[in-house]
Protein backbone atom coordinates (compact mmCIF):
# COMPACT_ATOMS: atom_id res chain seq x y z
CA UNK A 1 0.00 0.00 0.00
CA UNK A 2 1.33 3.28 -1.46
CA UNK A 3 0.64 6.14 1.06
CA UNK A 4 1.55 10.10 0.30
CA UNK A 5 2.69 12.30 3.60
CA UNK A 6 2.22 15.45 2.91
CA UNK A 7 2.03 18.83 4.94
CA UNK A 8 3.11 22.72 5.12
CA UNK A 9 1.48 23.40 1.69
CA UNK A 10 0.26 27.46 3.01
CA UNK A 11 -1.70 28.44 0.04
CA UNK A 12 1.02 27.61 -2.35
CA UNK A 13 -1.57 25.77 -5.16
CA UNK A 14 1.18 25.31 -7.63
CA UNK A 15 2.98 23.31 -5.31
CA UNK A 16 0.40 21.46 -4.14
CA UNK A 17 -0.63 20.77 -7.97
CA UNK A 18 2.60 19.33 -9.16
CA UNK A 19 2.43 17.36 -5.88
CA UNK A 20 -0.44 15.92 -6.52
CA UNK A 21 0.67 15.13 -9.99
CA UNK A 22 3.79 13.12 -8.83
CA UNK A 23 1.66 11.26 -5.93
CA UNK A 24 -0.71 10.27 -8.61
CA UNK A 25 2.09 9.29 -11.29
CA UNK A 26 3.22 6.97 -8.07
CA UNK A 27 -0.06 5.23 -7.72
CA UNK A 28 -1.18 6.67 -3.86
CA UNK A 29 -4.24 4.59 -2.34
CA UNK A 30 -4.14 7.47 0.11
CA UNK A 31 -3.23 10.85 1.46
CA UNK A 32 -2.28 12.04 4.62
CA UNK A 33 -1.80 15.59 5.63
CA UNK A 34 -0.37 17.27 8.26
CA UNK A 35 -1.69 20.77 7.92
CA UNK A 36 -0.82 24.53 8.00
CA UNK A 37 -3.30 24.66 4.84
CA UNK A 38 -2.62 28.20 4.42
CA UNK A 39 0.02 30.99 5.52
CA UNK A 40 2.30 33.22 2.94
CA UNK A 41 0.85 31.99 -0.20
CA UNK A 42 -1.82 33.76 -1.92
CA UNK A 43 -4.18 31.07 -2.80
CA UNK A 44 -5.70 29.54 0.23
CA UNK A 45 -9.17 28.99 -1.15
CA UNK A 46 -7.97 27.16 -4.08
CA UNK A 47 -5.72 24.62 -2.02
CA UNK A 48 -8.90 23.89 0.32
CA UNK A 49 -11.11 23.51 -2.06
CA UNK A 50 -8.67 21.55 -3.98
CA UNK A 51 -7.59 19.27 -1.13
CA UNK A 52 -11.47 18.83 -0.61
CA UNK A 53 -11.91 17.54 -4.33
CA UNK A 54 -9.63 14.78 -3.64
CA UNK A 55 -10.92 13.66 -0.12
CA UNK A 56 -7.55 14.44 1.47
CA UNK A 57 -7.25 14.06 5.14
CA UNK A 58 -6.04 17.14 6.96
CA UNK A 59 -4.71 17.61 10.29
CA UNK A 60 -4.98 21.22 12.11
CA UNK A 61 -1.49 23.86 11.75
CA UNK A 62 -0.86 26.58 13.75
CA UNK A 63 -1.39 28.82 10.70
CA UNK A 64 -4.97 27.19 10.26
CA UNK A 65 -5.52 27.95 13.88
CA UNK A 66 -4.43 31.37 14.01
CA UNK A 67 -6.50 32.60 10.88
CA UNK A 68 -9.99 30.96 12.66
CA UNK A 69 -9.04 32.69 15.79
CA UNK A 70 -7.92 36.21 13.72
CA UNK A 71 -10.30 38.56 15.37
CA UNK A 72 -11.69 36.50 18.56
CA UNK A 73 -9.13 38.89 21.07
CA UNK A 74 -8.26 42.03 19.77
CA UNK A 75 -5.34 42.22 22.07
CA UNK A 76 -4.27 39.25 20.89
CA UNK A 77 -4.07 40.44 17.25
CA UNK A 78 -2.36 43.76 17.91
CA UNK A 79 0.44 41.70 20.05
CA UNK A 80 1.07 39.80 17.10
CA UNK A 81 1.12 42.89 14.68
CA UNK A 82 3.65 44.47 16.86
CA UNK A 83 5.94 41.64 16.91
CA UNK A 84 5.69 40.15 14.16
CA UNK A 85 4.22 42.68 11.18
CA UNK A 86 4.60 40.18 8.22
CA UNK A 87 3.05 37.19 10.12
CA UNK A 88 0.44 39.32 10.91
CA UNK A 89 -0.15 40.94 7.59
CA UNK A 90 -0.44 37.19 6.18
CA UNK A 91 -2.85 36.05 9.02
CA UNK A 92 -5.19 39.37 8.12
CA UNK A 93 -4.78 38.97 4.52
CA UNK A 94 -5.74 35.07 4.74
CA UNK A 95 -8.61 35.47 7.35
CA UNK A 96 -10.72 38.44 5.12
CA UNK A 97 -9.65 36.30 1.59
CA UNK A 98 -11.15 32.71 2.63
CA UNK A 99 -14.85 32.16 1.99
CA UNK A 100 -16.95 31.17 4.75
CA UNK A 101 -17.48 27.79 3.81
CA UNK A 102 -13.68 26.84 3.69
CA UNK A 103 -13.30 28.94 7.14
CA UNK A 104 -15.52 26.51 8.53
CA UNK A 105 -13.51 23.31 7.08
CA UNK A 106 -9.93 25.16 8.92
CA UNK A 107 -12.11 25.52 12.13
CA UNK A 108 -13.15 21.39 11.66
CA UNK A 109 -10.30 20.61 11.21
CA UNK A 110 -8.91 17.90 13.68
CA UNK A 111 -5.63 18.52 15.80
CA UNK A 112 -4.36 14.74 15.08
CA UNK A 113 -5.55 11.40 13.17
CA UNK A 114 -4.79 7.74 13.74
CA UNK A 115 -5.29 5.90 10.98
CA UNK A 116 -4.48 1.99 10.64
CA UNK A 117 -2.91 0.83 7.20
CA UNK A 118 -1.38 -2.22 6.65
CA UNK A 119 -1.96 -3.68 10.37
CA UNK A 120 0.14 -0.38 11.43
CA UNK A 121 -0.89 2.50 13.22
CA UNK A 122 0.09 6.36 12.17
CA UNK A 123 -0.29 9.39 14.63
CA UNK A 124 -0.65 11.90 12.35
CA UNK A 125 -0.28 15.41 14.11
CA UNK A 126 0.66 18.82 12.94
CA UNK A 127 3.68 19.13 15.67
CA UNK A 128 3.67 16.95 18.40
CA UNK A 129 1.37 15.26 20.69
CA UNK A 130 2.87 18.06 23.03
CA UNK A 131 2.30 21.08 20.70
CA UNK A 132 1.41 22.08 17.61
CA UNK A 133 3.90 24.06 17.55
CA UNK A 134 7.00 21.66 18.55
CA UNK A 135 8.93 21.74 15.06
CA UNK A 136 10.75 18.05 15.50
CA UNK A 137 13.54 18.46 12.66
CA UNK A 138 16.29 16.09 11.54
CA UNK A 139 18.74 17.01 14.11
CA UNK A 140 16.33 16.89 17.38
CA UNK A 141 18.22 14.58 19.92
CA UNK A 142 17.01 11.00 19.95
CA UNK A 143 16.37 11.60 23.18
CA UNK A 144 13.28 14.08 22.41
CA UNK A 145 11.99 11.11 20.52
CA UNK A 146 12.63 8.41 22.70
CA UNK A 147 10.84 10.72 25.44
CA UNK A 148 7.42 11.09 22.60
CA UNK A 149 7.72 7.84 21.31
CA UNK A 150 6.96 6.39 25.28
CA UNK A 151 3.35 8.69 25.38
CA UNK A 152 1.99 7.10 22.40
CA UNK A 153 0.46 3.95 21.07
CA UNK A 154 0.94 3.75 17.27
CA UNK A 155 3.96 2.71 15.02
CA UNK A 156 4.04 5.82 12.44
CA UNK A 157 4.69 9.26 13.82
CA UNK A 158 3.76 11.44 10.62
CA UNK A 159 4.48 15.37 11.88
CA UNK A 160 4.79 18.74 9.34
CA UNK A 161 5.56 21.84 11.20
CA UNK A 162 9.28 22.64 10.90
CA UNK A 163 9.83 22.15 6.69
CA UNK A 164 12.73 19.59 7.69
CA UNK A 165 11.65 16.54 5.95
CA UNK A 166 13.15 13.46 7.62
CA UNK A 167 12.30 9.59 8.35
CA UNK A 168 13.83 8.22 11.82
CA UNK A 169 13.62 5.34 13.44
CA UNK A 170 13.49 5.29 17.62
CA UNK A 171 13.00 1.61 19.19
CA UNK A 172 10.25 0.54 16.94
CA UNK A 173 8.70 4.04 16.35
CA UNK A 174 9.28 5.50 13.29
CA UNK A 175 9.27 9.53 12.91
CA UNK A 176 8.42 10.97 9.63
CA UNK A 177 8.53 14.57 9.02
CA UNK A 178 6.46 15.71 5.95
CA UNK A 179 8.41 18.53 5.12
CA UNK A 180 7.02 21.08 2.95
CA UNK A 181 4.71 21.02 -0.12
CA UNK A 182 4.72 24.83 -0.29
CA UNK A 183 7.27 26.65 1.64
CA UNK A 184 10.36 24.42 1.93
CA UNK A 185 13.41 26.38 4.01
CA UNK A 186 15.92 24.54 3.05
CA UNK A 187 17.39 26.44 0.41
CA UNK A 188 15.61 24.27 -2.29
CA UNK A 189 12.75 26.00 -3.00
CA UNK A 190 10.91 22.40 -4.78
CA UNK A 191 7.80 20.82 -2.89
CA UNK A 192 8.77 18.43 -0.27
CA UNK A 193 6.48 15.37 0.58
CA UNK A 194 7.19 11.66 1.66
CA UNK A 195 6.11 8.46 -0.36
CA UNK A 196 5.37 5.66 2.20
CA UNK A 197 4.97 2.17 1.33
CA UNK A 198 3.34 -0.03 3.92
CA UNK A 199 3.25 -3.83 3.63
CA UNK A 200 2.94 -6.65 6.30
CA UNK A 201 3.53 -4.36 9.17
CA UNK A 202 6.84 -3.36 7.45
CA UNK A 203 7.08 0.75 6.45
CA UNK A 204 9.39 2.46 3.51
CA UNK A 205 9.55 5.99 2.98
CA UNK A 206 11.28 8.21 0.61
CA UNK A 207 11.51 11.61 0.64
CA UNK A 208 10.33 13.05 -2.97
CA UNK A 209 10.75 16.89 -3.97
CA UNK A 210 8.75 17.88 -7.01
CA UNK A 211 9.40 20.93 -9.03
CA UNK A 212 6.26 23.78 -9.77
CA UNK A 213 5.49 26.48 -11.71
CA UNK A 214 7.18 29.61 -9.11
CA UNK A 215 6.03 31.68 -11.49
CA UNK A 216 2.57 31.70 -11.45
CA UNK A 217 2.50 32.08 -7.65
CA UNK A 218 5.29 34.77 -7.65
CA UNK A 219 2.29 36.33 -10.02
CA UNK A 220 -0.39 35.26 -7.30
CA UNK A 221 1.61 37.03 -4.90
CA UNK A 222 1.68 40.24 -6.37
CA UNK A 223 -2.24 40.22 -7.73
CA UNK A 224 -2.78 39.65 -3.91
CA UNK A 225 -0.35 42.42 -2.68
CA UNK A 226 1.22 40.31 -0.36
CA UNK A 227 4.75 41.81 0.81
CA UNK A 228 7.53 41.53 -1.44
CA UNK A 229 9.52 39.26 1.36
CA UNK A 230 7.12 36.51 1.10
CA UNK A 231 8.08 36.30 -2.74
CA UNK A 232 11.70 36.32 -1.73
CA UNK A 233 10.82 33.52 0.90
CA UNK A 234 9.48 31.40 -1.66
CA UNK A 235 11.38 31.98 -4.51
CA UNK A 236 15.29 30.73 -2.66
CA UNK A 237 13.35 28.47 -0.32
CA UNK A 238 14.13 29.65 3.34
CA UNK A 239 12.73 30.82 6.18
CA UNK A 240 11.38 34.29 6.31
CA UNK A 241 13.72 35.82 8.75
CA UNK A 242 16.60 34.79 6.23
CA UNK A 243 15.04 37.36 3.32
CA UNK A 244 14.13 39.60 6.42
CA UNK A 245 17.86 39.60 7.81
CA UNK A 246 19.07 40.02 4.24
CA UNK A 247 16.93 43.06 2.99
CA UNK A 248 17.97 44.58 7.00
CA UNK A 249 21.82 44.04 6.10
CA UNK A 250 21.82 45.88 2.90
CA UNK A 251 19.78 48.36 4.26
CA UNK A 252 22.23 48.72 6.91
CA UNK A 253 25.15 48.38 3.87
CA UNK A 254 23.84 51.18 2.11
CA UNK A 255 23.11 53.81 4.95
CA UNK A 256 26.36 53.58 5.80
CA UNK A 257 27.89 53.63 2.02
MN1 LIG B 1 3.25 25.13 11.27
Amino acid sequence: MKIALLGDIHANLPALEATLTDIEREGCDHILDTGDLVGYGPFPNEVIDLLRRHHIRSTLGNYDRRVFRFGEKPGKDRKLLAKDPLKYATIKWTRESLSPKNLDYLHALPSSQQPIFGGMRLLVVHGTIDSIKEGLRSDTPEARLEELSHQITGDIVVCGHSHDPFIRRVDSTWFVNTGSVGRSSDGDYRAAYILAEIANRKFRGEIRRVEYDLERLLIGLRHAGLPEEFAAMFQKGVHLSAVTGESLEFQECHGQA
